[in-house]
C-alpha cells in the first residue's frame, strides 16, 4: 500500500528538516526543493536512456496472438543489452515508439500536465488487455513491481489474488496513486475472466500487460514514500491490469465514472449547479432540492427461487439479454450461499430532452415520495 500519495499533498516549495547542533540547541535548516523543470529534464535524459539501453523479453510473448493462453502467463522481465551476456543484438525498448495503431509491442508518450510542466509518461504496452476500459475515477485491481532505475524494487503486489484494488483518484481523505500511475493505468484494459486452478491460484485472462516509466514529478518527487527510493528519481511500474470497479463517492447510486463521461474535470461539464462540486461528490447535480439518489432507480435481480444466478457470466448474460434502453450496468454482487446478485440502474429523463432528471433542474420528481 506504500504507492499510495501519503505524503503528496503536503508537497510546498520548501522542505523542512530538524537537526541538533553541536550546542545541543534546536535549529531548523530550510532545504530549498530543486527547480521542477530542471529536475524533469534529468529524469527524461535517464528515462531515455534506460529505454536505449534496455529490452524486455518479448521472445517469450506471442505477438502473432496476444490471446494465446500462454500469453496469460507472462511477466515483463526488463534487461541491459549488453555484448558481456550476449544480448548485444536485443532490441531496445526506445525502438518501439511510434508503432503504427494496433502493433505491439509499442512504446507510447503521454504527455501530461502538472503544475505547469507537461511531462512525457512513458508507457510500455505488451497488451493492451481485452476487458473493460478504466475511469481515473474506478478503483483498479493490479498486479505491480514498482522500481526505481537501478532496478531496486521499493513496493510490490505479485500476487494477482490477494491484489486490492487502489483508487485511483483522491478524494477527501480516501488517498489515490501517484499520477504517473493513474495516467498509466488508464490507458490499459482489464482481464476479460479468470479460471481458478487445481492449487487454487488464479489465472486471469487478456489482462493489460506493461511497464510504466514515469519522471519523478508525476511520482514522489523530492518528498519519496520510503527511503528506498531516491528524492528525484523516476519510478518504473511493472504492471498486468486485472479488474476495474466502480466507485460512488456522493453514494448517489451513480458510479463516479459515469459522472464525468468526457473524462477531463471541467468546471463546466461536471458541474452541472456550478456550486463548485463536481457531480462525482455532489448529491444533488442539478440543485434542485431532491437527491440525485431520488432522481434514479436502482435495480437488483437475484432470480430468487428456481433460476438463481449461479455465475457472474450467467448474471452479465441475464443483463445483455433483458436490461432496459436507459438501464446502466452496475456490478454483480457475490452472496455468502454461493449466487449473485445484478444491480442495475434507470437514470430517468421524464421530459425527453436528453438531460436526464438528475442533471435537469426543471424536472423535479421524488422518485422516493412516490
Ligand atoms: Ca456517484
Ligand atoms: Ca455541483
Ligand atoms: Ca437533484
Ligand atoms: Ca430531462
Amino acid at each position: 500500500m506504500k504507492l499510495r500519495k501519503f505524503l503528496f499533498p503536503i508537497l510546498s516549495l520548501l522542505l523542512v528538516t530538524f537537526s541538533c547542533n553541536d550546542d545541543d540547541t534546536e535549529e531548523f535548516v530550510i532545504v530549498e526543493l530543486r527547480d521542477s523543470q530542471e529536475v524533469y529534464e534529468e529524469n527524461l535524459i535517464e528515462i531515455q536512456t534506460y529505454l536505449e539501453t534496455h529490452y524486455f523479453n518479448y521472445e517469450d510473448f506471442d505477438f502473432t496472438d496476444n490471446t494465446n493462453p500462454a500469453n496469460n502467463d507472462f511477466t515483463v522481465v526488463l534487461d541491459t543489452i549488453s555484448a558481456d551476456n550476449g544480448t548485444q543484438d536485443k532490441t531496445p525498448i526506445i525502438d518501439y515508439l511510434n508503432q503504427a495503431d494496433g502493433i505491439y509491442p509499442r512504446l507510447d508518450i503521454k504527455v501530461v500536465e502538472q503544475d505547469d510542466i507537461d511531462y512525457n509518461l512513458y508507457i510500455l504496452k505488451v497488451r493492451e488487455g481485452e476487458g473493460d476500459s478504466i475511469s481515473p475515477l474506478d478503483a483498479a485491481a493490479m498486479a505491480y513491481k514498482g522500481t526505481i532505475p537501478d532496478g531496486t524494487v521499493f513496493d510490490s503486489q505479485i500476487g494477482i489474488e490477494a491484489g486490492q484494488p487502489f483508487n485511483l483518484t483522491p478524494v477527501g481523505d480516501a488517498a489515490g496513486v501517484v499520477t504517473g500511475f493513474k495516467e498509466g493505468i488508464v490507458e490499459f484494459k482489464t482481464s476479460t475472466n479468470f479460471t481458478e486452478n487445481t492449487d487454487g491460484t488464479i489465472t486471469y485472462i487478456n489482462h493489460g500487460i506493461g511497464v510504466i516509466f514515469m519522471p519523478s514529478g508525476l511520482g514522489y518527487f523530492a518528498s519519496p514514500s520510503t527511503s528506498t527510493i531516491p528524492q528525484y528519481s523516476p519510478l518504473f511500474f511493472n504492471l498486468k491490469v486485472i479488474s476495474r470497479s466502480n466507485t460512488d463517492w456522493d453514494l448517489d447510486g451513480i458510479p463516479s465514472h459515469l459522472e464525468h463521461p468526457d473524462g477531463d474535470f471541467t468546471e463546466a461539464d461536471d458541474d452541472t449547479d456550478g456550486d463548485l462540486l463536481v457531480n462525482f461528490i455532489d448529491n444533488d447535480d442539478d440543485g434542485d432540492g431532491v437527491l440525485t439518489v431520488n432522481e434514479v432507480i436502482k435495480l437488483e435481480y437475484d432470480n430468487d427461487g428456481t433460476d438463481q444466478f449461479m455465475s457472474k457470466a450467467e448474471a452479465k448474460a441475464y443483463f445483455d439479454a433483458n436490461a432496459a434502453d436507459d438501464e446502466f450496468f452496475i456490478y454483480i454482487e457475490g452472496e455468502l450461499d454461493g449466487t449473485f446478485t445484478l444491480h442495475t440502474l434507470i437514470i430517468p429523463d421524464d421530459n425527453n430532452d436528453g438531460i436526464p432528471n438528475y442533471l435537469d433542474s426543471s424536472v423535479t420528481t421524488n422518485l422516493e415520495e412516490e
